[in-house]
């Protein structure tokens, strides 16, 4: 589907009611079509019919047709859909990236339409290496043993009494943004940030396993292994599994879903997706890591002197534009609001810097609460767009003072062939004088 996002100005005589969040004036009755969703050759004229119902309306409020009759009943028992009209909001494959084969795969979250810093279920993005197993919570079990004094085996059942606690985190691959390096550009930011999600978990901190099977002198690493067809399995240093891993079996207020992991999966905040092993089956207790696949083939960053880096799991300050940008279309000259997301897995965000000449001047953005550890945070920044070229990027800095990079140090620091891993560049979109959005990245 090639669909438009249209953005509209907002009405330039009240930028201080917008900021209270109002969309409606009392007594003039002006309505703020912030969007619209329009289709190929028509968007042009369908366009200037968006641009003309914002402001007065002229006649009263007539009743509208869903007034005149009764509603859709409830049906008895089921699971709630989103409207129909936003079928357009749905995770997608990569538009650059041509995959021969539907197992080892990815599907992207559209984070351009997400309010608010939690990412529905049905749209969390999908990263499998083997497919999505069906695994029934019935006959899933659990395994603790290796450098342990007692080895232990979990029910769903046993796992679901004990405490659990809930929290908010972001996940993200650290393949996202990896088209960004390629020769051809990923249009929409959900596909060049979209390998990135936000909800709350809730599960059972690892730690009180570990505490109960009683650790071994010399335990330093984990192995977390999962269920699938592709055996995913990852090192996690004890350090880290004993401050803040969970196993988690829920997101969003519900059981995982297939693709994210049920009913099991390892949590691991702030890390690369990777390491957060989906339909978690066995952890094993040593001295060592293990060098596994994802340790040494894969997921692994090349570095000047032409080495690979090992183990860089932490997911580093990162932040994005998603509104507006890329495929976007910009509904002439008039005050926008740019809204975005930042995180870093180090900690929280202390403040987003925007641009909108291409980096020669910084302001900065309003942080929308709550503020979380490596979590999403939603960024808002009023800017006048005077119908002129723009280039507009946020640039985010972490509660440990670290200011996310530019390409250009980025690059200074790896070598680029070949390096997909681990980009947390500021990322810049272009306007041009017809309003279009694009990706400006060099
Ligand atoms: N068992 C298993 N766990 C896995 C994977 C996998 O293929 N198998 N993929 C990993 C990768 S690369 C990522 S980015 C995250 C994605 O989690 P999600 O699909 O819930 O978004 O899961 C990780 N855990
Ligand atoms: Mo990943």
């Amino acid at each position: 589907m090639t669909e438009k996002q249209i953005l509209q100005p907002i009405s330039r005589s009240s930028p201080e009611k917008y900021s209270e969040g109002m969309a409606r004036e009392e007594g003039a009755l002006k309505t703020t079509t912030r969007r619209s969703f329009l289709t190929g050759a028509a968007s042009a004229v369908a366009a200037a019919t968006v641009a003309s119902t914002t402001g007065a309306v002229a006649s009263p409020l007539e009743v509208q047709p869903s007034s005149k009759s009764m509603g859709r009943t409830t049906v008895p028992q089921g699971y709630g859909m989103p409207s129909k009209y936003e079928g357009h909001v749905t995770r997608n494959r990569t538009d650059v990236y041509v995959n021969k084969q539907n197992y080892s795969d990815w599907s992207m979250t559209p984070i351009q339409h997400q309010h608010g810093i939690v990412t529905p279920n049905g749209l969390i993005f999908e990263r499998h290496h083997a497919g999505i197993p069906d695994i029934d919570p019935d006959t899933h079990e659990l395994v603790i043993h290796g450098m342990v004094r007692q080895p232990m085996r979990y029910t769903m059942d046993n796992l679901m009494r004990y405490p659990s606690i809930s929290r908010f985190h972001f996940m993200e691959c650290s393949g996202n943004g990896l088209t960004d390096w390629l020769a051809v550009k990923s249009k929409t930011v959900q596909q060049t940030h979209g390998l990135l999600s936000c909800s709350q978990f809730t599960g059972v901190p690892v730690s009180w396993l570990l505490d109960e099977v009683g650790l071994e002198s010399g335990a330093k690493w984990l192995l977390f292994e999962g269920a699938d067809g592709s055996a995913h399995a990852r090192s996690i240093p004890l350090d880290k599994a004993l401050d803040d891993v969970m196993l988690v079996f829920a997101s969003g207020g519900e059981m995982l879903r297939p693709e994210n992991g049920y009913p099991l999966r390892a949590f691991i905040p702030g890390w690369e997706g990777n390491t957060s092993v989906k339909w978690l089956r066995r952890i094993k207790v040593s001295d060592q890591p293990w060098h596994l696949r994802s340790e040494t083939a894969r997921y692994t960053d090349p570095m000047p002197e032409g080495k690979f880096r090992q183990f860089s799991m932490e997911m580093e300050c990162k932040s994005v534009i998603t509104n507006p940008s890329g495929g976007m279309q910009m509904q002439g000259p008039g005050l926008y609001e740019l809204q975005g997301f930042a995180w870093s897995g180090n900690g929280t965000i202390k403040a987003v810097d925007i641009t909108t000449d291409g980096g020669r001047t910084w302001r900065t953005a309003d942080l929308e609460g709550p503020v979380l550890n490596k979590c999403l945070t939603r960024f808002r920044y009023r800017w006048n767009w005077d119908g002129g070229p723009a280039k507009i990027a946020s640039r985010a800095v972490d509660s440990t003072g670290y200011v996310q990079p530019t390409v250009a140090e980025l690059a200074a620091n790896r070598r680029i062939a070949g390096f997909v891993q681990h980009h947390n560049g500021i990322f810049p979109w272009a306007i041009d004088t017809n309003g279009e959005v694009r990706n400006a990245i060099a």
